[in-house]
């Protein structure tokens, strides 16, 4: 099975600041994790900081890909065009995020992805996305 995680803007700096909200362990440290745990999937990792990087890269993967792991930071709250892309492929998504976006401002409860992914796992730290990979 083909599985991406695709981290949207400043998910580069996970471990690294805001460690009250995000944790303090980096992504890369988290993913040679991952891959061990789920031994037999066939893991890539995508992060940009740019919408249209993002929109490119889930075009690319997702008729290809047995399942897109989406956690598209900010871009969560304000794209239309990431929504758009995740509603025109067919390789299902799952949305995370790793703060609970509900208890947080309330521009971070309006989501351009949910209404089209497979399911949406929010609040788990970094475990989100062992959640999610459990979900495929
Ligand atoms: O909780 C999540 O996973 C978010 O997608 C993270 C986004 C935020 O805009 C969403 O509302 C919820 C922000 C990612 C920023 O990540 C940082 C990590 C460390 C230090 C600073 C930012």
């Amino acid at each position: 099975m083909q599985i991406i995680i695709i981290n949207g803007p400043n998910l580069n700096l996970l471990g690294k600041r805001e460690p009250e909200v995000y944790g303090n362990e980096t992504f890369e440290s988290y993913f040679e994790k991952l891959k061990s745990k789920f031994a037999t999937i066939d893991f890539t990792y995508f992060q940009s900081n740019i919408e249209g990087e993002l929109i490119d890269k889930i075009q690319e993967v997702g008729f290809l890909y047995d399942g897109i792991i989406l956690n598209a930071g900010a871009y969560t709250h304000t794209s239309i065009g990431i929504g758009d892309a995740v509603k025109a492929i067919t390789t299902p998504v799952v949305e995370v995020h790793i703060s609970n976006t509900f208890s947080r401002e309330s521009f971070r409860h309006q989501s351009y992805i949910s209404s089209n992914a497979k399911g949406v796992i929010i609040g788990f730290g970094l475990q989100s996305y062992d959640l999610a990979v459990q979900s495929f």
